[in-house]
């Protein structure tokens, strides 16, 4: 049977680009792990904005927000009622505060959807390294997916250190997920979970060949046999860290090192994860603020003129329904499929056209096929390659130096059923 993605997989990998807000004791301290120790009154953000938070990301267009809710240090950023060591503790807003709170009214003002990082890793709870603590994870768990409105992804970090007492802790990972399923059915468990997998490295870059149909994993799938639908998420800092830090003002990522990074996550069937942590002040940074309107100018530039849309298109074979222009045609639910395992699709510019990108998606709704494609170009010295590569998926991106066309061609070599090629797109950068 073919392996698809859920409704709420699907909706993510169109999302294509998600905000991490790493905040919390550290950015206080000037760390990235704290040790479970601090005094909680040292976490006193004189201006935090929430709003501010999801209007910087919806005009980036960032449409998922993931807050650190509880970083490995345990300091919860919403008054917890089963620890002492929270927000409530702390002289922000009179200890009447809860960061979850304002992120979740602001993501709903701005129809954001919103999800949490809890660490399961707890440097700071008393009864860490022993059964109590899956049930008191549980119990945070629960206040965080009944109180704050629709939770649409649940983020649970691998790292596992050692506790107060100096004990490593079993995670009952199936006993969370069970808790989650419940008290939100749609939330997509992500990195230690079953429907989304971390890419690997935390530079943004996935692989050239990356599937979403994956084994499945004898811990984060227990119980399913065979392959499932597990697409990655490409997790990486705006930054040097993943919190906030005075000194790292000046190293934001530049504009170019960002659309690197599109083009190897997004650009190759994975979702990226952008991670802009709040400051001291409970702010987005200016230099942040500043480089991601220059990214979401970057790619509005890059890819707003498909120069195949609307052209002449036809292919060596078709299947009913699925014609050579419905590769072109800007509808997102329309393809070509040459009805067999592989195929060629021939776009006719009109007249000489120069690009140096291209965009193939297939219409993963009903799974993922191409194993390997090849696209050439046109141009007055004949026919030559430009891009050649192995998966596609939701959307796979080349970019060569530029070539002048009149015909481009992409030619599908292998794939595993056969091929729905949802859009074939060209673009001068
Ligand atoms: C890692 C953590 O240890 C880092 O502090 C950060 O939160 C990153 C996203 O995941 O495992």
């Amino acid at each position: 049977m073919t392996v698809k993605p859920t409704p709420q997989q699907l909706a993510w990998q169109e999302a294509e680009l998600t905000m991490f807000l790493t905040f919390g004791m550290n950015t206080f301290t000037n760390r990235e792990w704290g040790e479970g120790t601090e005094d909680p009154s040292l976490f006193n953000p004189s201006s935090l904005d929430a709003g501010q938070w999801a209007s910087v990301a919806k005009e980036a267009g960032l449409k998922y927000l993931i807050l650190v809710a509880k970083h490995h240090d345990g300091l919860c950023l919403w008054p917890s009622e089963f620890t002492e060591h929270s927000v409530k503790a702390s002289p922000w807003r009179g200890g009447n505060g809860d960061v979850v709170r304002e992120l979740a009214d602001a993501c709903r003002h701005e129809r954001l959807k919103m999800g949490i990082y809890l660490s399961p890793w707890d440097r700071n709870c008393p009864v860490y390294g022993s059964p109590a603590y899956n049930g008191h994870f549980k119990n945070q768990l629960t206040e965080l997916l009944t109180n704050y409105g629709e939770i649409a992804e649940v983020w649970f970090d691998g790292a596992c250190g050692e506790g107060p007492n100096g004990k490593k802790q079993e995670y009952d990972f199936p006993g969370y997920y069970d808790v989650i399923r419940k008290l939100q059915p749609s939330a997509l468990i992500a990195i230690c979970g079953p429907d989304i997998r971390w890419v690997g490295n935390e530079d943004g870059f996935a692989r050239e060949t990356e599937w979403s149909v994956q084994d499945a994993d004898p811990v984060y799938h227990k119980g399913i046999e065979g392959k499932v639908w597990w697409p990655a998420e490409c997790d990486v800092s705006i930054r040097p860290g993943w919190f906030w830090h005075r000194a790292e003002d000046d190293k934001v990522k530049s504009l170019d090192h960002l659309m690197d990074i599109y083009f190897k996550s997004v650009g190759r069937n994975s979702v990226l994860l952008l991670n802009v942590p709040p400051n001291d002040r409970g702010l987005i940074s200016e230099p942040d603020i500043q480089r991601l309107q220059e990214f979401r100018r970057g790619l509005d530039k890059t890819f707003a003129d498909d120069l195949a849309k609307g052209k002449k298109a036809h292919a060596d074979s078709t299947y009913p329904a699925s014609r050579a222009s419905y590769a072109v045609d800007g509808k997102p639910d329309t393809h070509w499929s040459p009805g067999l395992t592989s195929g060629w699709l021939e776009v006719d510019l009109g007249k000489p056209v120069a690009f140096d990108v291209s965009m193939v998606q297939e219409q993963i709704s009903e799974g993922q096929r191409v194993e390997e494609y090849r696209i050439e170009a046109q141009t007055d010295q004949g026919w030559v390659e430009v891009a050649k590569g192995t998966t596609i998926g939701h959307k796979k991106l080349d970019r060569f130096s530029p070539v002048t066309a009149t015909r481009v061609r992409l030619t599908i070599i292998r794939s595993q059923a056969k091929p729905l090629i949802r859009r074939l797109g060209l673009f001068k950068r």
